[in-house]
């Protein structure tokens, strides 16, 4: 049918509040794809979320940016909701920027989201939420990464899934990589 649904990717084994789990409910249309990566990180949730929370410097875990610059900061400054980053892309990719824009940043549920609204790639309408649960031992971080976006003409779902799939987990595992190093 060509009508949208509503999508939660998480997986099942997954357990997670509702109200985290609201913020990974998506409307998704026939010609999107949505999906989730799940990383547990041995190293406390204050560690991960000072890295995750940084819409000014992705650069810190993202090594597919290669630099960052917030083009429009809200009054409230650079990680308030509304502020837009311009982010070049390290070569290989097929893509050369990309302008994106922080949608959610809750400090207490700790929940970011940004959406990119612009620049020079095939990911027209990405837009992610990143939540971070203290795991249920209590001595590490469980993030949550899902993600909507289009289908680039000429692609399938499933290779987009691949993509994208790809670059969130490199992502999450360099996340954790730098986060255990500083908990060390
Ligand atoms: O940055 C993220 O959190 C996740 C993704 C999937 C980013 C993708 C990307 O920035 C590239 C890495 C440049 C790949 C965009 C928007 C398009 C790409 O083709």
């Amino acid at each position: 049918s060509s009508l949208p649904k509503i999508e939660s990717p998480l997986p099942a084994s997954l357990s997670i509040p509702d109200a985290v789990a609201v913020y990974h409910t998506y409307t998704v249309h026939p010609s999107q794809c949505c999906s989730a990566v799940v990383q547990h990180i041995d190293s406390p949730l204050p560690v991960v979320w000072s890295f995750v929370r940084r819409f000014d410097d992705p650069t810190t875990y993202k090594h597919f940016v290669r630099s960052c610059h917030v083009i429009s900061s809200c009054p409230a400054g650079p990680n308030s909701v509304g502020s837009l980053r311009r982010i070049e892309v390290v070569s290989g990719l097929p893509a050369a920027n990309s302008t994106e824009r922080l949608e959610i940043l809750d400090d207490t549920l700790h929940v970011i989201s940004f959406s990119v609204v612009g620049g020079d790639h095939r990911l027209a309408n990405y837009r992610s939420v990143t939540t971070l649960q203290e795991s249920e031992d209590g001595t590490g971080t469980v993030v949550v990464e899902s993600y909507v976006v289009d289908v680039p003409l000429g692609n399938t779902k499933e290779e987009t899934f691949v993509f994208v799939d790809t670059i969130v987990r490199c992502n999450l595992q360099s996340l954790a990589q730098i986060s255990m190093n500083l908990a060390r």
